[in-house]
Order: structure tokens, then sequence, then C-alpha cells
């Protein structure tokens, strides 16, 4: 009976070994000194035969469209630029940069504080349309914003 498992043994070990040496040939990157390492033991070959580990991909999660921000200056009475074409969700921030106080209104729609040099103002424009607007201060200073 020990013959047998002994036969046995040596077989499984013998087996182990070949095709641990299959599976080294067959590797193009492993190293050719691989091949003429003397026999080891089962539980050392045996991490021959693990699959390799995939690279990890990240999944390609959808993104949310990014939304784009706009600058408007206000300085010497006017709005730079004075008609701009955005998308929808963009944002628009108006930069104060002027020796006089101005305001910017668009009826219905916005309203900003008095501004002095340095003060911002920003308004997300989610509906599509075409917002007119101007300085309450000085009613010539007028600008467009076109939201598609
Ligand atoms: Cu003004």
């Amino acid at each position: 009976m020990f013959k047998f498992f002994t036969i046995l043994f040596v077989g499984l070990v013998l087996l182990g070994n070949g095709c641990a040496k299959q599976a080294k040939v067959s590797e193009p990157t492993a190293p050719s000194t691989a091949i003429n390492q003397p026999m080891a033991p089962v539980e050392k070959t045996e991490t021959n035969f693990l699959p390799k580990p995939k690279p990890v991909i990240p999944a390609d999660t959808p993104k949310a469209p990014t939304a784009t921000v706009y600058t408007v200056k206000v300085s010497n009475f006017s709005f730079s630029p004075a008609k701009l074409t955005i998308n929808k969700g963009d944002k628009v921030i108006w930069q104060h940069d002027d020796a006089v106080a101005h305001t910017i209104v668009s009826v219905g729609n916005f309203s900003s504080p008095v501004l002095s040099r340095g003060d911002k103002f920003d308004f997300v424009f989610n509906q599509a349309g075409e917002f007119n607007y101007y300085c309450s201060i000085h009613p010539s200073m007028t600008g467009k914003i076109i939201v598609k």
C-alpha cells in the first residue's frame, strides 16, 4: 500500500513539473534561466498555474457635461464682451473693474447688487434663450447673453 502512494506521489510531482515547464516555455518574456532551474517542489510551481492578474481598467463612467464658466468684464462703462453665446448650464461671472459703481440687471431673470471695483456677480443660465441686461445706474450700458 505504501508503495502505491509513493508511486502516485512521484507521478504527481513529475506531472506537476512537466506542466510547470510547459507554462514557462510558453512565456516568451520569461528569462532563459527559468528552464534550467532545478526541479522545484510542487508547492512552488503551483503559482505558475495561477492566471495572471489582469490590468485593472477603470470603467468608462459617463461624465456629466461640464459647464463652462465665462467672464464678462465690467469696465469703462461697458460690458466686455457685450454679446456672449453660451450653452445651457454655463455660468457667467461679471467682474467689476471700473472706478464707477455698476449693476447687472436682466428684468425678470437676475439682478446684482451695486458692484464696485473687485466685486463679482455670477449667474448660471439653465434656460435657453436671449437674455438682455443693462446697468440700472447707467442704462446705456447694455449686454446680451444668448443661451443655446
Ligand atoms: Cu453702470
